[in-house]
């Protein structure tokens, strides 16, 4: 509007100024050396390696922005269907080095700041993560955001701002500790703050009926109290396009600063500390993996979060005269797990309480529009909300939820007459007391598709916890997509070395956008000199991580060990416990051997990291043992090298970028059919990383691409596990002779006070060991001693290697967006402007 009323002159002046931002070397200096001046306000004298970052942060900012702009205007001009990711956690890491690989300036800007004095790779170091998420499922969005805008799609992420993301993780005395998080402490280049774009959000206040000019009766919710969301975008480049997608993430900010009458009063005290009780909703990420907490914050947080995104997602809509039933032709929903499923009532009630539409023809417009993803069968992980406080929280909504339940019911009816099983199963509502609401259930119920993330978890889903739900729709509604994960950021970035070996193989890096175009690599496992130098890479990489061990911890971990890496969150599912008692075996072993016997025998560094929830009493009594089997075995001088146990402390996205490259071999050995799917396991394959693991997961699709020469598989089947929980329920089921002498050997206090350890062992007998460790113990213990032989054998062990990397393409997440894009959400790219 404004700008029909400009003059030619005018006019001019924008065009003229609004050029381009070089990438050039030159250009590179001038905006950095103008950075530390204007926005740093400092001078050359006075920049250390944190103000090179920020310099350098800010010039690809201002490049970056551009892109954005660029990008949204093209969205906007077009209107296309467009995307909206809903997902609670956004596992970022760092932004600065991947922003540099995806727009193509790492090598020019490299050497831009080393004539200005600075090494690049320090300039990276300076920055912190952000860790807006606890693990897999937070670092997926992540990595689907990258594919989404490499792929040029118009996508949006939205998400919460939290002030606090996931703790940081210390040890003391061997224990876990948690600190808070403080990334936002230093000002956070990658975020470009819309203090305009603030959307009042409500809470609480009543419910009235009217009847509108039509006599029809309506529902209005009104009253209660409310917050603001402001919103903050996050630009997201893409690799090699010029496409720039958004993460909005919302921060909450009380409505009124303070209570001006009060101030108004002379109470100046008192109105500041009314806004300072004023709860920040976004203050802080819930700090569990799988796992749920009823707390109301928690709630609030999720529905603080859908209305904000619903809210900016129909006045974009609304911008362009259209019918309502045209919504879900512009606009695809993708739940990410039950945490955002509010967003189907809230859209309902939009719909129907505001912009007057009869039930049935919104709920057609909501069910189009949604699709679910379901990333875990763990009962403690499956979200129910108490009634009563959905109720009191959200009025309207609870009702909206006992109708949505009602209409879906008497559907259920129809087609299963005289079936109350069939009603109580598929039931919205869980009738306990309190009642409360399924999340897993409305989200089925809402959404035109259900998909899990590995063909195993997708089958499983169907056949146990929704499998009521596929007798009523029939199976087509129920999908699989594999996950994936980014090539750029997994390999190119965290591997260069491996990256440009690759690279020179295949003749260009056409591979990091076609990850199929890896399988080019397997004649290269046959040429010698070409293993030798895959050999080398890993070397080095292993001599990284051996110096970052050294630092961090003290340890001397030898690079010429077979490096033996579990780095994930510690859960009792993932059986970090199995693992250290392997070690323990192990040791055990060694000290048993004569010195002759020592000679055949493969040294180990034995690698763990993870952080435990910090009510999660078990999984922090993991990490204790960890440390106190690291502290006896790194001691005891008799077995050499020969073993060596690290607990590498506060495990996060940009330590996986130093630990993943330097595995040999790696651990997913979850009990079988507890891991949805895994994501880090395809991240150490594809960087020629040998697994060893428990049919479960993406385990089992890796192996069909790999092959089972080139991977390690153990224990009991998913279809065992229920007979096997049974009979240690019920029977007395001995336990394996080799975990005995291992219990055995902590309860003596070979590894400190074994009293502290007594409740972890107990989930072994009193607990009736849920998660099968003494049922798999046996061939776990076989599987390693393949592991061990097969490494004896350098240079086979290097082919399997390359080998690995190369069938991996199938697991780059640019193939399951695609998939999503294609079979769920009917989305096309728009192709950025070269
Ligand atoms: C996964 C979660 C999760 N599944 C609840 N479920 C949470 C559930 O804060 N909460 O309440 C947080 C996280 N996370 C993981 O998702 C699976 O365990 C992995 O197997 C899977 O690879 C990953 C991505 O699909
Ligand atoms: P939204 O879709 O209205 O939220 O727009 C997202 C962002 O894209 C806005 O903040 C603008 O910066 C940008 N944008 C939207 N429409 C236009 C346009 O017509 N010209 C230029 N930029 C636009």
């Amino acid at each position: 509007k404004e700008k029909a009323k400009w003059s030619k002159e005018t006019l001019a002046i924008w065009e003229k100024y609004g050029c381009e931002e070089s990438v050039d070397k030159e250009s590179f200096q001038k905006s950095f050396v103008r950075h530390v001046n204007t926005t740093l306000a400092r001078s050359s004298l006075n920049v250390d390696n944190f103000s090179a970052y920020q310099a350098t942060a800010h010039t690809v900012r201002d490049r970056l922005i551009e892109r954005w702009n660029a990008t949204q205007q093209a969205h906007t001009l077009k209107d296309p269907k467009r995307v909206y990711y809903f997902s609670l956690e956004f596992l970022l890491g760092r932004s600065l080095d991947n922003a540099l690989l995806n727009l193509g300036l790492k090598e020019q800007f490299g050497e831009g700041v080393k004539e200005l004095g600075f090494r690049m790779e320090d300039v990276l170091e300076q920055e912190v993560d952000a860790a807006l998420g606890n693990g897999g499922l937070g670092r997926l969005a992540a990595c689907y955001m990258d594919s989404l805008a490499t792929l040029d799609y118009p996508a949006w992420g939205y998400g919460l701002r939290y002030t606090y993301g996931i703790f940081q993780q210390r040890l003391k005395d061997g224990f876990q500790m948690e600190l808070p998080d403080y990334w936002l402490n230093f000002d956070n280049p990658w975020e470009l703050p819309r203090l305009d774009i603030a959307i009042e959000v409500r809470f609480g206040g009543y419910v009235s009926k009217y009847t509108d000019e039509n006599g029809r009766t309506r529902h209005r919710w009104e009253g209660g109290d409310g917050v603001q969301a402001v919103a903050y975008d996050v630009p997201i480049p893409g690799y090699g396009t010029k496409n720039c997608i958004n993460i909005r993430l919302w921060s909450s900010k009380p409505k009124r600063q303070f209570d001006l009458s009060r101030f108004n009063a002379g109470e100046y005290e008192q109105a500041v500390n009314e806004q300072m009780k004023a709860e920040n909703i976004t203050a802080v990420l819930y700090p569990n993996d799988n796992h749920m907490v009823g707390k109301e914050l928690r709630l609030k947080q999720q529905f603080f979060w859908v209305y904000a995104s619903l809210a900016d997602i129909i006045r974009r809509f609304k911008k362009t005269d259209r019918a309502w039933d045209q919504f879900p032709e512009k606009v695809a929903i993708q739940l990410n797990d039950t945490h955002p499923t509010l967003a189907i009532v809230e859209l309902q009630r939009i719909l129907v309480d505001q912009e007057g539409l009869d039930w049935d023809d919104a709920w057609d417009i909501v069910t189009r529009t949604f699709a679910f993803t379901n990333h875990t069968v763990l009962p403690e992980a499956m979200e129910k909300w108490h009634v009563p406080m959905v109720e009191y929280l959200l009025p309207r909504h609870m009702q909206i939820i006992f109708d949505i339940n009602l209409f879906f019911l008497q559907k259920v009816e129809k087609q299963f007459p005289n079936d109350r099983d069939i009603l109580a199963k598929l039931s919205i509502i869980e009738e306990a007391t309190p009642q409360s609401v399924r999340m897993a259930h409305l989200a089925i119920v809402g959404s035109h598709r259900v998909n899990g993330v590995a063909a195993l978890h997708s089958n499983l889903i169907k056949t146990t916890i929704f499998k009521d739900f596929v007798k009523f729709y029939g199976p087509k509604k129920f999908e699989n997509k594999t996950n994936g994960i980014t090539p750029r950021r997994w390999l190119h970035q965290a591997n260069p070395k491996l990256s440009n070996l690759i690279t020179e193989a295949l003749g260009d890096k056409k591979w990091l956008k076609d990850l199929s175009l890896l399988k080019n690599l397997e004649p290269h496992a046959k040429s010698k000199d070409y293993r030798r130098r895959w050999k080398a890479v890993k070397h080095s990489n292993k001599v990284r991580l051996a110096e970052y061990i050294k630092a961090k911890t003290g340890i001397d971990a030898n690079p010429n060990s077979l490096f033996d890496v579990q780095v994930k969150r510690i859960h009792e599912y993932k059986r970090q416990f199995m693992n250290i008692l392997g070690v323990i075996h192990r040791y055990h072993y060694l000290k048993s051997l004569t010195p002759e016997e020592r000679r055949d025998i493969v040294p180990r560094v034995v690698i763990f990291g993870g952080k435990a929830a910090p009510g999660y009493h078990i999984a922090k009594l993991v990490i204790k043992l960890i440390n106190s089997v690291s502290a006896t075995v790194n001691a005891d001088e008799s077995i050499e090298d020969l073993l060596k146990v690290v607990f590498i402390p506060d495990y996060n996205v940009s330590l996986a970028e130093i630990i993943i490259p330097a595995s040999d071999i790696s651990q997913h050995i979850s009990t079988a059919g507890t891991e949805a799917s895994g994501t880090s396991n395809m991240k150490f394959v594809l960087n020629g990383g040998l697994i060893l693991g428990t049919v479960d997961g993406a385990n089992i699709e890796i192996n069909e691409e790999i092959g089972d020469d080139n991977i390690f598989l153990f224990g009991h089947l998913a279809d065992r596990v229920d007979d096997l929980r049974h009979a240690h329920r019920y029977r007395n089921v001995p336990m394996d002779p080799d975990l005995q002498s291992v219990i055995t050997s902590i309860e003596t206090g070979n590894f400190g006070d074994s009293r502290i350890f007594a409740p972890l062992i107990n989930t072994l007998t009193f607990g009736k060991d849920y998660y099968l460790l003494s049922d798999d113990f046996g061939s776990y213990l076989d599987a390693q001693k393949l592991v061990d032989e097969a490494y004896k054998d350098e240079d086979e062990w290097c082919k399997k290697s390359i080998l690995c990397t190369a069938r991996m393409g199938f697991f780059s997440s640019d193939r399951a967006i695609r998939e999503y894009a294609d079979q769920i959400w009917d989305l096309k790219p728009v192709p950025a402007k070269a």
